[in-house]
């Protein structure tokens, strides 16, 4: 089968076309990225890379996937680059332990000290890939790294001609931050376990390594909880807009958790509360202070809703369904949600968060909630999400001094619903616009007047989805965007550009018109077609 014929049938659609005329020029000049060139345009950018210049590996139907003799771990990282090698090149690409240094090998010794719990060294010679690193997590960056040097081809479902040309040289790389994420509404607008899963593929290429999927708001609740059914039945029956919503099975959620934890993932489950609770307080009478339930909402107004601070069934509530989250989640973080509690008072905001910090203990998380949360002085290991526009958050600063470390979503720079510019379709503004420049030019260390830069955990790329409904319009808000503040959470300053940013990004298209992400052109960024 001809490779357009693959892409045909998948349906690749724009990236049918691109492919086309990829291959027509490619055999007249080089068009798209030469084997040299891919090692620059590793996003997002590595610590440090050295070319060997005039040196390349050629990937072959006789080249098989070495991993760490006697680790499970790395296997897996194998079988998973296995995964991503397979359809295009045609190849067997056998995963066998072995140390050999040739052929692709994924080994736990040897690093370089410096690449620490999550980074990696990638050496590419005549003799093959090797990528050595401490822990799996390490390889798992390093074959993302090491897909990016392929051909953009090489992600395609479909088999295609190759060749497979990886470049000479040495990456030595490791993360910024612990904390890279990204953050999925799928309460505003359902989300099926395929379609998280594409995005937790796509978020994986560029080393994140946090969903936070925010599963309650107002407008639904996305995760079933037995002690309390009723929250999916009714509470999960709708979303804005009044379509019919849904929601995850404790089987299904428990699927996409392993899911992304194969991808060195690890998700952080939402449960947004006092406010955004008008799901759960339509589900259950017994929640709300009069005792009765409001309407199912599909508008997209926020700060309405609270759940009844004063009436002992909340917290029997809280306990349970934190009870539950925390039995489905292997992960260390519970987000408890905490923002806009417009309809909750200041001292009830407080007691409500003195007596849930305790429970999220008692099932033996560390709580996470929207920066508000700090107002009610919650431990230094809680982890507070700044979301705010300002970069005056003396709060933030305050918190830091007690000891907390920040997780920092600004919605000005890091919100991927705002809209690029005013004609932007999708997304809201209440930010302001937010074009590619904009959510890469900050500097996470330095944002928050008077916050020290060790006080910075990591960066977030908050999803929020009022107006998208499936992934071509996620992909649209998050594609340039995702990988740019990906970049701001894993590289070091020092190899913060913009121009060269912008072009590294415009290689990376490449690839998303094989992979079919439906990606915005921003006209800030210098596409190559
Ligand atoms: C604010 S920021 C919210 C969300 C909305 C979002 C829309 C924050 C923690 N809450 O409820 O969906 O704005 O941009």
């Amino acid at each position: 089968m001809l490779p357009q014929q693959g892409a045909r049938r998948r349906g690749l659609g724009r990236a049918l076309t691109a492919l086309v005329f990829a291959g027509a020029v490619a055999t007249a000049a080089p068009a798209h990225a030469t084997p040299e060139t891919s090692l620059q345009h590793i996003v997002p950018a590595p610590v440090a890379v050295t070319p060997r210049p005039g040196v390349s590996f050629t990937l072959g139907a006789d080249t098989k996937i070495h991993t760490q003799p006697g680790s499970v771990e790395a296997r897996q990282v194998g079988e998973y680059l296995a995964g991503v090698l397979r359809p295009s090149t045609g190849y067997r690409l056998p995963v066998v332990p072995g140390a050999s240094g040739r052929h692709i090998s994924l080994l736990l010794v040897g690093a370089d000290p410096a690449v620490g719990a999550e980074g990696y060294q990638l050496d590419v010679t005549g003799r093959g890939a090797v990528i050595r690193a401490r822990t799996a997590a390490g390889l798992f960056a390093g074959v993302q790294t090491f897909r990016q040097l392929l051909p953009a081809e090489v992600e395609a479902k479909t088999r295609q001609r190759g060749p497979w040309v990886v470049p000479g040289g040495r990456v030595l790389d490791y993360p910024r931050y612990a904390h890279r994420g990204a953050m999925l509404d799928v309460a505003r607008h359902f989300f099926s376990v395929d379609e998280v899963k594409r995005y937790i593929d796509q978020i994986a290429l560029y080393k994140v390594n946090r969903l936070h999927l925010h599963l309650t708001d107002d407008q639904g609740w996305r995760l079933e909880i037995k002690s309390w059914p009723n929250l999916t039945a009714h509470g999960g029956s709708t979303e804005v807009g009044g379509g019919p919503g849904g929601y995850y099975t404790q089987e299904q959620y428990r699927d996409l958790v392993a899911y992304a934890a194969a991808r060195h993932i690890t998700v952080i489950p939402e449960i947004d509360m006092p406010g955004h609770t008008n799901a759960a307080l339509s589900s259950y009478p017994e929640l709300n202070c009069d005792g009765v339930a409001p309407p199912l909402y599909t508008g997209i107004d926020v700060g309405f809703s609270s759940l009844c601070i004063a009436k002992d069934i909340t917290y029997e509530f809280v306990d349970d369904v934190l009870r539950e989250v925390a039995a489905l989640t292997p992960g260390e973080y519970l987000h408890i949600g905490g923002d806009e509690a417009h309809a909750t008072t200041d001292p009830d905001f407080d007691l409500f968060i003195d007596k849930v910090l305790p429970l999220v203990e008692k099932h033996g998380k560390t709580a996470t909630g929207w920066h508000e949360f700090v107002k009610a002085g919650p431990p230094a290991s809680a982890v507070p999400q700044f979301w705010g526009t300002k970069t005056v958050a003396p709060d933030m600063v305050a918190a830091a001094a007690r000891g907390s470390r920040i997780v920092l979503s600004p919605a000005t720079k890091a919100y991927l619903d705002m809209k690029y510019d005013a004609n932007t379709k999708l997304g809201l503004s209440w930010a302001g616009y937010t074009d590619v420049q904009d959510a890469y030019d900050w500097n996470p260390g330095a944002y928050i007047e008077g916050l020290p830069a060790d006080a910075v955990r990591g960066v977030e790329a908050p999803l929020w989805s009022e107006t998208i409904t499936n992934s071509a319009e996620l992909e649209f808000l998050a594609f340039p965007r995702l990988p740019a503040i990906a970049e701001l959470a894993w590289s070091p300053w020092s190899t913060h550009d913009w121009d060269r940013f912008k072009v590294r990004l415009a290689a990376q298209a490449d690839r998303w018109d094989v992979l079919g992400v439906n990606y915005y052109a921003s006209p800030q960024v210098p596409w190559r077609r």
